[in-house]
């Protein structure tokens, strides 16, 4: 076991007592088919719900840790605590997989990210823009507008092999994380709210990284509850975003 690799995976939840059972049951099947060593960080965000119980359930019978922001901070305050829990445990050959915790990012996939991850890559973005992806119950609208900020920056911040740079369903090498998020410190996510999973890659994107997508099918009819995200702010936050780094701030090497 103690030259394995072990696999770490994040998961922002709000309110997500519905998703996270069927999620983690799923995470544990395909994992433990497979004999990964694997934990999942579970970042509560100051849920409402039952949340924090189904994880004190869950952490009996799986190997789930429950961290708690003290408060509802927002998607990337949570992701930045979440990926620090993370490193502080990883080792460097380690894999940490941040994804959903609405039980739309399918769990058999994290397989292929860490397979694709060992092939030579230091990030793996599940995709919804490659050969045998497929979107299943997401409004027209929101797919356009994904398709657009993929557009977007794709044209103002090419990535080599990457086309979507909205999906929180990632992997990335530890001792890679690790040191990028040393070196950036506070300034490694910029943002507050859905965006920050772009500003994620924008930073990624400054150092000599190789990055690969492999395609997702994304089951958003799966989605026990609505959307959390707030559509017109997440789009407001993107634009500024862009806009900020492309013409007002210097690139931090
Ligand atoms: N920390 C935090 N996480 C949130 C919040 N809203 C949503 N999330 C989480 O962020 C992830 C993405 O939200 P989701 O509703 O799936 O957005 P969508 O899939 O883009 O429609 C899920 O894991 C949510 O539990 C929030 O206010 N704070
Ligand atoms: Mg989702």
């Amino acid at each position: 076991m103690t030259n394995m690799s072990k696999i770490w995976i994040v998961l922002p939840a709000y309110n997500e007592e519905e998703a996270l059972p069927p999620l983690f049951e799923s995470l544990n099947e395909v994992l433990s088919e497979e004999k990964k060593d694997f934990s999942i960080i579970v970042v509560n965000d100051g849920s409402t719900d039952n949340t924090a119980q189904v994880l004190a359930d869950y952490g009996k019978k799986l190997p789930v840790i429950a961290v708690h922001n003290d408060g509802n901070k927002g998607l990337a305050e949570t992701i930045r605590h979440g990926l620090l829990e993370a490193i502080e445990r990883t080792a460097d050959k380690d894999i940490i997989i941040t994804m959903d915790a609405d039980n739309t990012h399918p769990a058999g996939l994290v397989l292929r990210m860490v397979r694709v991850l060992k092939e030579g890559n230091d990030v793996v973005i599940a995709s919804r823009y490659r050969e045998g992806s497929y979107v299943k119950g997401l409004s027209l609208f929101r797919r356009f507008l994904s398709k657009g900020v993929s557009w977007l920056f794709q044209f103002f911040f090419p990535i080599h092999g990457v086309r979507d740079y909205t999906c929180g369903y990632r992997a990335y090498h530890a001792g890679m994380m690790k040191k990028v998020m040393k070196k950036y410190g506070d300034q490694f996510i910029s943002e507050r709210g859905f965006s920050c999973m772009v500003d994620i890659l924008l930073r990624l994107r400054e150092n000599d990284l190789v990055f690969a997508e492999v395609p997702m099918v994304l089951r958003y009819d799966q989605k026990p509850g609505a959307s959390k995200m707030n559509v017109m702010q997440t789009i407001f936050d993107t634009f500024w975003l862009l806009i900020r780094r492309r013409f007002f701030e210097r690139r931090i090497r």
